[in-house]
């Protein structure tokens, strides 16, 4: 078996950093110490050895409004890999009616073509006896343990507090974890309705009818319903102060919950929907939107003091072409913006080379913790023996103006384009395949594979505040009154 030794880097993980070299043979992790040797040698002088990124949030190829996102598991684990994340987890998402397997079975047809391992979470976007009941066999078979519910996008994907309760009980019961994408659906309708009676149908009406509010209102009754029903809550996307607040204090209150904050939301603000140009406006409209500095300083001290979990990206990319659906009226506009290959290098530029973020601190949120928390660490996440060799070889020199012109991304603009990166990799392995060498994209369709992450583990139970409450003993009484005197 041919092997590849990475030499004369620094390895940085969640918790170290040390001088050593890594050989790896058949995918794996196969030896970690100095002066090393193998068929082939990748010089890491200068540069970082990290853990490859996880990104926890894409939608490849997703069924969304009318029409599908641009980039495909093809195109999309491409872009992954350019900007040094090694996996990706999407959503399969049953439309109204259909079995879990059932959309599982279209999810798996599209990703065969991924470059780099995935995995999948469910989306829960209606209930009945068949959900509940295939539920057990998504996490016990399949090995998906995760499972999102929209409390937005009403009269689509939208589910009610009753369905939400039910799905975390059940979870609960089966060792998952439920996410949420937390916005109030019934007031973001309202909101939306009267901005556009009022006229006011631009991309920026977007903004306007998804404040902070609609998001910490969902969180809170997200937190809340979880704790009741004793399952552990990932809050996807979590982009405002009123949302961490709810997810921050939660956890002070021993509850498990974690929050992901976006590279967009991070980065970008609300200032983007106010834009003369509509195209330039509709390309940056997503939910949550963007906010302003004030939330934009509070997500980065969550990553800071540990009260937010994850980066991610969120990945649902659409051409202008596609946006301008909802030219006169911002309700129809696709949702979504792309990342997936400038998560990473964004991350770097703007959290470890303002000094916000030390660069394990930054394996941590873009890498370990995803894997912790999706229970696929240490296979993941990890510059460890055995673990895959899904590895980053990072240059904190290297340096990149981000465009559109040289993505792998197939849509024709970049929210960040412009951006000035410092801190891009010099090779990217996938369970051990170089698949970007010296800057250069060199991908292998089909080489990703699904990886299956089971229930239950330590790290998965949710400590309920209520539970004990849920089989109170009856008082006993001495005497009951007779009725009807
Ligand atoms: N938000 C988006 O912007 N796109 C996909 C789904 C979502 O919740
Ligand atoms: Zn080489
Ligand atoms: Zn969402
Ligand atoms: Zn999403």
């Amino acid at each position: 078996m041919t092997t590849t030794v990475i030499r004369n880097g620094t390895i940085v993980t969640h918790d170290l950093t040390y001088k050593a070299d890594v050989l790896v043979e058949g995918g794996r992790i196969a030896e970690i110490g100095e002066n090393l040797t193998g068929d082939e040698e990748l010089d890491a002088t200068g540069c970082y050895v990290m853990p490859g990124g996880i990104d926890p949030h894409t939608h490849l190829e997703m069924p969304f409004m009318g029409t599908y996102s641009a980039d495909d598991f093809e195109s999309g684990t491409r872009a992954a890999l350019a900007g040094g994340t090694t996996m990706v987890v999407d959503f399969a998402l049953p439309s109204p009616g259909q079995g879990l397997h059932d959309a599982l079975k279209m999810w798996d047809n599209k990703s065969t073509r991924a470059h780099c391992d995935y995995s999948f979470h469910m989306a829960v976007t209606w209930w009945g006896e068949q959900v509940f009941h295939e539920m057990k066999s998504v996490i016990e078979d399949r090995g998906i343990n995760t499972f999102k519910h929209f409390m937005a996008y009403k009269g689509a994907l939208m589910v009610q507090d009753d369905e939400m309760y039910a799905s975390f009980q059940r979870l609960a019961e089966l060792g998952g974890i439920a996410m949420v994408h937390a916005e109030n659906g019934d007031v973001v309708a309202d909101l939306s309705a009267r901005l556009l009676r009022e006229g006011n149908t631009g991309p920026e009406g977007h903004a306007y009818s998804r404040p902070p509010q609609v998001e910490g209102e969902a969180t809170n009754r997200a937190i809340m319903i979880a704790d009741m029903a004793g399952v552990p809550l990932y809050v996807v996307h979590t982009s405002c102060e009123d949302s961490h607040e709810a997810i921050r204090r939660a956890r002070q209150q021993g509850k498990r919950v974690w929050g992901e904050p976006l590279i967009q939301h991070l980065t970008l603000d609300e200032s983007e929907y106010f834009n003369q140009d509509w195209d330039y406006a509709a390309r940056r409209v997503m939910s949550p939107p963007f906010r302003d500095k004030k939330n934009q300083d509070s997500l980065w001290a969550g990553l800071q003091a540990g009260s937010l979990s994850v980066v991610a990206t969120d990945h649902c990319a659409f051409t202008t072409e596609q946006k301008r659906t909802g030219i006169g009226d911002f309700t129809k506009i696709p949702n979504g913006t792309g990342g997936l290959e400038d998560r990473l290098p964004m991350l770097w530029t703007y959290g470890v080379g303002t000094g916000r973020l030390t660069p394990n601190e930054f394996v941590a949120v873009t890498s370990t913790n995803i894997a912790k928390i999706l229970n696929c660490y240490p296979k993941k996440g990890a510059i460890r023996v055995g673990s895959d060799a899904d590895i980053v070889v990072w240059d904190p020199m290297k340096e990149k103006t981000i465009s559109a012109k040289t993505q792998q991304s197939v849509i024709d603009y970049n929210v960040f384009e412009g951006k000035h990166v410092k801190g891009l990799p010099r090779f990217t392995l996938t369970r051990g395949r170089v698949a970007v060498h010296d800057g250069e994209v060199r991908g292998q369709e089909g080489h990703g594979q699904f990886v299956p992450r089971e229930a239950n583990t330590p790290v998965n139970r949710a400590l309920s505040t209520w539970k004990e409450l849920t089989s109170p003993r009856p008082v006993e009484r001495t005497g009951i009154p007779a009725t009807g005197v």
